[in-house]
């Protein structure tokens, strides 16, 4: 059955590319991103996909499309669900998810021959019988859904039923990502965050193929995950945040929730415990960890770099062991960062000594190390991940470590402050965020290649991006979203598109169209004068 639907149209879509070739989006002109009829171009979507075919007819979603799965293909038939979840209330059909055979509709196909795909590529195939989405992994057809509902207009996103017709162009995509990893951090700690936030964001992150999460859990202001050898770590650590509001932590329960729904999203949860410094919540619930034996006050400041675990007490690294085992066993993913920013307070000596006995208990409890790039000052372990923060500031002998642990062998997330820090503010006049690292417009943010940015850095010691999102003056969804968005789908562009495909004069208008999406999803966003919006 799937066999005599796909062929005819494989062939037809073969036919197609002779006749048209191989388009990049990322090279076609800005005027095609809104077509006359309503119907977003193929291939008009962030991340822009490795390779376009546009052709042949649309299809057209009605009151009897189907979204067809595979006989016993569990995750098959969640992801369908989940885009059914999105369809229904805006278009306001019964959109069945089902196993039956069939040959129209949409098809959400898993395929293990499919190699070329990869753990997150997808192929997408549109024509007037329907839309096929395949992929080797789960993983990929969570993402090939993720350009379905982009390549329907904008009101699909509303949660109340709108007008159609509902139109996704004809022809076919491969897309592969161009790096593994694509991440978003928060910041609960300096504000802290409920789960149902947290979900909110993960659903805008994985919208634009983001998939992973980096929780930063732990800091002066607060300690955001209940550990059971450490109590009063949660309950008393974590009860306030920047300004002295009562803060939060999350139960165990609640972090697995978190990694659960990330995870039927594809995104990977990586829990951070920032140490030795940003350490002055942990130091505040318990006496003992401090070298002169005084608890210090909880803090709700904004200041960095104070406090410090005390390298040469035994109990420091019961602590540090008993918090990795806890948090190691809750996380299924495989990396946990063990932070090593502006750990001011800790002599360099003692650093290189806290990190030598501290990377150890994280591979001990099944876990690879991922720490801030001050860790290339030490011995960072093998297999070791730094994230680079720096910026057009930092000096050329803080690059040059870095670039000499990467030609060594470590992996680099980069994170310039100054292009990816999702808290800097755009304009002098944003009411919201830090400017240390200088404005970061949304020109400025996507402006820059991964591969060639921190000179000297082969390619392939870039293992992905990420985008932070500090929250010392951040404290609710909507702030969130003002910060995140625009900027966030530009870095994860960076993260997924081919180099080939970066140009912002064409990546400006796709992101225009993204404006009546946010708004249909009652998000909020920055409407940067560097964007063409459309007239509202
Ligand atoms: C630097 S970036 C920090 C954080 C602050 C942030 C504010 C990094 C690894 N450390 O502690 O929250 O600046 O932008």
């Amino acid at each position: 059955m799937r066999q005599q639907w796909t062929t005819p149209r494989l062939l037809g879509s073969l036919l197609l590319v002779a006749a048209v070739g191989i388009s990049c989006v990322g090279a076609a002109p800005a005027g095609e991103a809104k077509a006359a009829s309503g119907v977003v171009p193929l291939g008009q979507v962030i991340p822009a996909p490795a390779e376009v075919e546009p052709g042949g007819s649309p299809y057209e979603i009605t009151s009897r499309t189907r979204i067809r799965v595979e006989e016993g293909s569990r995750e098959a038939r969640r992801i369908g669900e989940q885009l059914a979840g999105v369809l229904r209330p805006s278009t306001g059909y019964r959109l069945p998810v089902t196993d039956e055979g069939g040959g129209d509709g949409i098809r959400l196909e898993l395929s293990g021959k499919a190699k070329e795909l990869g753990a997150e590529g997808y192929r997408f195939a549109s024509g007037r019988r329907g839309v096929t989405i395949t992929a080797k992994e789960p993983a990929g057809l969570f993402h090939g859904v993720q350009t379905l509902r982009q390549q329907l207009p904008p009101r699909i996103e509303s949660d109340s039923r709108q007008e159609g017709p509902w139109q996704v162009a004809g022809g076919r995509i491969e897309d592969t990502p161009r790096f593994a990893y694509r991440g978003a951090m928060l910041d609960v700690s300096r504000h802290f965050f409920t789960v149902e936030q947290v979900k909110r964001y993960i659903d805008q992150m994985a919208m634009y193929k983001v998939n992973k999460l980096h929780l930063h859990i732990s800091d002066d202001q607060g300690w955001r995950i209940a550990i059971d050898s450490w109590p009063r770590l949660a309950e008393y650590g974590g009860s306030t945040q920047v300004g002295g509001g009562p803060g939060g932590y999350y139960t165990k329960d609640q972090y697995k929730d978190i990694v659960r729904y990330a995870s039927e999203r594809y995104l990977e949860v990586i829990p951070e415990i920032d140490m030795p410094g940003h350490t002055n919540a942990a130091l505040a619930s318990y006496a003992e960890l401090n070298c002169n034996g005084v608890a210090p006050p909880l803090y709700t400041g904004t200041n960095v770099g104070f406090s410090s675990l005390c390298v040469p007490k035994e109990i420091t690294y019961d602590f540090v062991d008993d918090v990795i085992r806890e948090i190691a066993a809750l996380t299924p993913g495989r990396y946990l960062h063990i932070g090593g920013d502006e750990a001011h307070s800790t002599p360099h000596e003692d650093y290189v000594t806290f990190m030598d006995r501290v990377q150890p208990v994280v591979a001990k409890y099944g876990k690879t190390v991922m720490g801030w790039h001050q860790l290339t000052g030490a011995n960072p372990a093998e297999g070791a991940i730094a994230q680079y923060w720096g910026y057009d500031q930092t000096g050329q002998a803080e690059r040059d470590q870095v670039v000499a642990a990467a030609k060594k062998g470590t992996k680099l997330v980069l994170s310039p402050a100054d292009r990816s820090y999702l808290d800097m503010k755009y304009n002098k006049d944003t009411p919201l965020g830090l400017a240390w690292a200088g404005l970061v417009e949304v020109d400025r943010s996507y402006d820059w290649d991964p591969g060639t940015y921190l000179a000297g850095a082969p390619e392939s010691s870039i293992f992905g991006v990420e985008a932070p999102l500090w929250s010392e003056t951040i404290s609710t969804s909507k702030h969130i979203e003002f910060m995140a968005f625009p900027r966030l789908p530009g870095i994860a562009e960076l993260g997924w598109s081919p180099a080939s495909t970066h140009d912002w004069e064409a990546y400006k208008v796709r992101l225009a169209a993204h404006g009546p999406r946010w708004d249909a999803l009652g998000m909020d966003y920055y409407k940067s004068a560097k964007v063409p919006w459309p007239a509202s």
